[in-house]
Parts: C-alpha cells; structure tokens; sequence
C-alpha cells in the first residue's frame, strides 16, 4: 500500500460524496462509469445506504428507480439497462437479455436474473436517515420488497425454506470457488462467445476477470434460461445452487421488513417468522460444526468445502455462541486472517482455488467485509468489528474507492471510484466505532 495518501476521515467522507456524484445518473448510482454504465441490483442497494448520509433523497430515488423495474412475478432484475447508453457498453446487454420478449417483463430493459435481496435493509436505512419525512417512502416500497422476497421463495424454493441461485451472478460473487463444481457440470464451448464482445477485458486486465471458460458457461445458462422465457420450471436451469450469503440477507432482509411492516401498521409477524426459518435452514443444512463455517450447496443439497467470506455474512443473523464463537475464531485464524490494514479476502487464503487477483477467488471487497461488520456488531465483538472497519478504512485512504484490493498486500484492483467502496465508507464514517468493554489493566494497582 502507498502510505503518502492518507487522509482525514473529513477529506475522505468528501471524496466518498465526490464519487457517488459522479456515479449519479438521473434516479440511479452507476457502479462505474467505464466497466458499469447502468443500474445493478444489489449495488444500489448499497449505495442507497451511503447516499443515506449524504442526500437520503437520492437514497430513496435509487431504490425506487430500481423497484419500478421489478418483473411481474415479483423479480427484482440484477440490471437495469440505461436507454441513453450504447447498448454494446456492457456486455451482456440488452440484446442478449431480450427482456423485451418476455410477458411481465417491466418497459424497461432488464437482465432477467436477481442477485442478492439486501434492498429491504437498504430501505430501512435510508427511512432512519430522514424519518422526518415520515412513512411514505416506506409505505411505496414495502409492496415491491415483499413480492421481492415472495418471488424468491416462490419459484426459488429448495423446498427446505431456502431459495437456490440460477447463475453465478446472481450471488454477486461471480467467479467464487464455491461454483466451480457445479459449473464444471455446464458444456459450453468458448465458441458461444465468438458473436459477442466482452467489454470488461477494454477495462480491467484479464488476470482479475472471469476466464473465457467461465463467460461461455455464463452465457450458455442465460440461453437456456431465455429460452424458457426466464421462468422458473423444470430444464430452465443449467446450474442451480444455495448461497449462504444471499440466504442469510434474504432472512435479514426479512427482519428488516417486519420492523417495516410495524412502522407502515402492516402484519409483520409472517415476516419474522420467514426470517427465522430461513436461519433454521441456514443452521441446519449449511452450517458445518466441525468446519465452524456456512457453506454452499450444490443442486443435491451436498455442501460445497469451500471456505468463502459468503460463509461469515449469516453472522448477520441471531446465532447461538458456540457458532458466532466458531466463525469468529475462522476468520481470525489463517484462512481469512482478520487484520487492522486489508479487508477480508473473499476466499481461504490458505485454499486450493486462492488466488490474489483473480476477482472473488480472493481479493478483498468492501460490501462482504461490510456485511461480516455489521454481524460482529450485532454480536456484540466490538473487538474484531473494530479491526476490520479499520481494516476498510485503511484500504480506501491509502488505494481510493477501488472495487477489491489484493487481499495480502492491500493494493487496489478493479476499477476506481467504484460506488459501493465510497458509499459503505461513506456508512463508515457515519457511525463511529463503538467504545469496546472496558478490560482490566493487567498490573493496575488494587
Ligand atoms: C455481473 C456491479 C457488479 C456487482 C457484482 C460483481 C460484478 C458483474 C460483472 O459487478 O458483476 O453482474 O460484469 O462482473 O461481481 O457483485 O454487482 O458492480
């Protein structure tokens, strides 16, 4: 890391707010104005929770403007394609989606998968941020988070009240080796690429992307998919698996819509009550005691032995000790190795896939450890929350808003002025540490 960039936690919080304006693009944030010309699900999500302190009206605009893209059947889609962009800026766009072909399908163009459902958290956030203006925010998008939700435990189902993933995307972890088995089971040849562009490749070097081999099997399950109208029935799916991350912010999320469902004079208790079975589902069939880590399941419900950061988001969730005990001891110990300078790596440092600058087999995001950050909060380890939002904030003063940092050195990668690095800062500096439990003074005279 450069340390000649520090700055004052005030300069940063400006070039935090400098970033988001940059990104803001009439109703939505972009999550980079090169790589990520249009609107992306769970990103605003994030993002409405930092414009939260800087412009709540933003925040409000950025969930809506996404909500007034959901599907018919409830799906919030993972993007949401700006008119006003070149539609080859991103690939895939518009016309590899089609959104366009499918009845329930909104007016705008969409991509026709989710990603995680953390917007109901995102929603109450932003309302707390600026309750003076009362419940109306609130009562306009309670409808839409729960047919959100609905949708997800509806047609997602894993008939163990957990909902499965259709597309490495849509658990916003893309390339995780989480994935790797089941994708391996999807053909594809490099072959389906040859009509189209990766754009990505104009902006981040190969090394930190998905490989080809990767895009071909991408893109081969939106083919199936597409051709059956995006709809969730038997054969649609070429691969098909449970994410704990997305899981334990779909029931966290479901939380926070009970507490909206109080505030809006709604039955929130059906809401508390999914919240709990979803962490019942988590606990029993993800949860390994003797690993003391949540993971992946394939399509059989087989774990997937991958240690991810995904694995650690359930701390989210009210969990008995022995296993907040068990996560915290895995993300101090070598895998993750929790430290004051880098945020935590998305995947096992010590594992057979690691690899430092390959995207999510490894380099350090800031929304995971951000979620990791809140669960230590919630259970009350004000110690290692301490050290890791230390660890955030040391990567964006020294590297910038940088999309991942390497997970060892804490070097930037990806693309700079990446949206949600700035607003999760932004969310930071916003809440100051709390003070930890006074500990007695070894030595101290009695
Ligand atoms: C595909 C926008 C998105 C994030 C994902 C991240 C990356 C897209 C891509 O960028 O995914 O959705 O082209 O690689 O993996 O989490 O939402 O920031």
């Amino acid at each position: 890391m450069r340390a000649s960039r520090t700055h004052s936690d005030a300069d940063l919080r400006r070039q935090a707010i400098t970033v988001l304006r940059g990104n803001w693009e009439r109703g939505h944030t972009v999550p980079s104005r090169r790589l990520y010309p249009h609107q992306w699900s769970w990103d605003s999500a994030f993002i409405a929770i930092g414009w939260a302190h800087a412009s709540p009206g933003r925040g409000r605009h950025e969930l809506e403007s996404l909500l007034a893209a959901q599907w018919s059947d409830g799906r919030v889609p993972q993007i949401v394609f700006n008119p006003a962009v070149p539609r080859d800026a991103y690939f895939p766009g518009p016309d590899f989606w089609r959104s366009r072909d499918v009845p329930g399908a909104p007016a705008m163009e969409t991509s026709g998968i989710v990603q995680p459902p953390v917007h109901a958290v995102a929603a109450l956030e932003v309302h707390r941020a600026s309750p003076a203006l009362g419940r109306r925010f609130l009562r306009r998008v309670y409808p839409g988070l729960k047919a959100q939700h609905d949708y997800l435990l509806r047609e997602r189902s894993d008939g163990h009240d957990l909902a499965v993933i259709v597309h490495p995307w849509e658990s916003g972890q893309d390339n995780s080796p989480a994935w790797d088995a089941e994708l391996a089971r999807v053909s594809a040849d490099v072959e389906v690429l040859a009509g189209h562009r990766r754009r990505d490749l104009d902006h981040v070097d190969a090394t930190e992307r998905p490989t080809a081999a990767d895009y071909a099997r991408y893109v081969a399950i939106v083919d199936t998919y597409r051709e059956h109208g995006y709809r969730d029935e038997p054969g649609a799916h070429l691969f098909v698996a449970v994410d704990p991350l997305f899981n334990a912010l779909l029931a966290r999320s479901e939380e926070a819509l009970a507490e909206i469902a109080d505030i809006i004079g709604k039955p929130s208790e059906p809401h508390r009550e999914r919240a709990a079975a979803i962490r019942d589902a988590l606990l029993a069939r993800c949860y390994d005691p003797a690993a003391g880590h949540f993971f992946a399941l394939d399509r059989d419900g087989g774990r997937v032995p991958e240690h991810c950061v995904g694995g650690l988001v359930p701390l989210v969730l009210d969990l008995p000790t022995d296993v907040v005990d068990a996560l915290v001891a895995g993300m101090t110990g070598p895998r993750f190795a929790l430290n004051d300078r880098v945020p935590l790596p998305s995947y096992d440092l010590t594992g057979p896939a690691f690899d430092a600058t390959r995207y999510w087999r490894g380099p350090a995001w800031i929304n995971t450890s951000w979620l990791v950050l809140r669960g230590l909060e919630r259970h009350g380890r004000h110690a290692e929350a301490a050290t890791l939002r230390a660890a955030m904030l040391n990567a964006v003063r020294h590297e910038g808003f940088r999309e991942y940092f390497d997970p060892h050195t804490g070097a930037g990668r990806g693309v700079s002025d990446f949206s949600w690095s700035a607003a999760l800062a932004l969310d930071l500096l916003a809440t100051p540490a709390p003070t930890p439990a006074p500990r007695p003074l070894t030595g101290a005279p009695s």
